[in-house]
């Protein structure tokens, strides 16, 4: 892309059953890129939709530049997209659902961050600005909630408010030759943590009311979102780390109970000796995690680290006893409670090392 020359945009646009939205889309599509002195083309990638959207995409090819892929074969959303990537000509791609809950007026904006600087531009729900239409409590909750654990997960996302969104822009340098797996309905998450980029910048957007048609998502559950940021967990070496880390964890409680025994036997009192025989468990940790688990990350001073890894020991400390002591209260057996305080203590742990110690 030429620094002074107006990108090129492609605009790719999976369909399923959308016919009776398309006339609105493209016109609003094509008004406001031309508004903005854009060149461009639609690239509708339809899976030979029963309503016959492709059909009518083609009737529309006469008034718009419009390119319309039939896949016959192929299904699903994600493996839409990327063919749309396969066959764009631009220099900046866009990727937007066809039923109108992402305005086109928005496309303008994303397509100028990109020239301002970002390599994808997000239109995003939730940065001041952005919201949702017409939701009800428990959707947010469930989508928020389902973005902060993918967020916790994959920290290449960890600051970026609405990585599952299906309305954004990028160079076309951020995919290409990159292997996305068109297995996740989360086509933006999977680019985020396999894409080559620098910047990313969020404009805020309201996700509207589908138009005509019926959503095809709605139903897609929780568990198929988790099982991505899973695949995604591993492909980016973040399982790895986590085994790792379990494994460390695991030679401390041997470091733990032999120093235990050894100051027992130096004549220490048994309610002193767990003090040391602790510490030297926890700098134990530290240093196989500074050396292993974390190890292309050392990136803060070694006493920074060092603090920061006796801080996360004392917050799992206490969330472990913080769910112990409640279980416990409400008649859970003491060795099961203290299992689940282990694997709160864990979770918090690893969280917080990996983002704040070694973040
Ligand atoms: N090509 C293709 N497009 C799809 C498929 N599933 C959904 N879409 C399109 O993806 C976009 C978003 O789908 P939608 O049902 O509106 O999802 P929702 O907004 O989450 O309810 C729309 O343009 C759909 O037509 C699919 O299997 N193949
Ligand atoms: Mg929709």
């Amino acid at each position: 892309m030429h620094e002074n020359k107006r990108p090129r945009v492609s605009i790719i646009i999976p369909t399923y059953n959308e016919r009776d939205n398309l006339d609105e889309l493209f016109q609003r599509i094509s008004d406001a890129l031309k508004k903005e002195g854009y060149e461009f083309e639609i690239i509708v990638v339809d899976d030979d939709s029963p309503d016959g959207t492709w059909r009518h995409a083609m009737e529309l090819a006469a008034k718009y530049p419009v390119k319309v892929i039939r896949r016959m074969d192929e299904k699903g959303l994600s493996s839409a997209v990327i063919r749309g990537f396969k066959e764009a000509s631009g220099d900046v791609f866009v990727v937007m659902d066809a039923d109108l809950q992402h305005p086109p007026e928005k496309i303008p904006e994303l397509v100028r961050a990109i020239e301002e600087g970002a390599d994808i531009a997000i239109a995003s729900r939730y940065i001041p600005g952005g919201g949702v239409e017409n939701w009800y409590w428990y959707r947010k909750l469930i989508s928020k909630g389902a973005i902060m654990v993918g967020r916790l997960a994959l920290p290449r996302i960890r600051d970026i408010k609405d990585p599952v969104s299906g309305f954004f822009a990028l160079k076309r340098e951020v995919v290409e030759g990159v292997e996305l797996n068109p297995i996740g309905f989360k086509i933006l998450m999977e680019i985020l943590i396999k894409g080559n980029y620098r910047k990313v910048v969020e404009v805020p957007f309201k996700f509207g009311l589908r138009k005509a048609g019926e959503s095809k998502l709605g139903g897609k559950t929780i568990i198929s979102y988790l099982k991505h940021v899973y695949r995604l967990m591993r492909w980016s070496g973040e399982l790895d780390r986590l085994v790792k880390f379990s494994i460390v964890g695991l030679s401390g409680i041997l470091v733990n109970e032999g120093f235990l025994w050894l100051f027992v036997h130096l004549g220490l009192s048994k309610y002193i000796a767990n003090v040391p025989a602790t510490e030297l468990a926890i700098l134990n940790n530290f240093f196989w995690n500074d050396l292993w688990t974390f190890k292309d990350l050392r990136t803060a001073p070694l006493w920074r680290r060092l603090l920061s890894f006796h801080i996360a020991a004392l917050m799992g400390a206490l969330v472990q006893w913080a769910i112990y002591a409640p279980l416990v209260y409400i008649g859970v057996h003491y060795l099961i409670a203290n299992l689940i305080g282990i694997g709160a203590s864990f979770v918090v742990r690893f969280l917080f090392n990996r983002n704040v110690t070694w973040g």
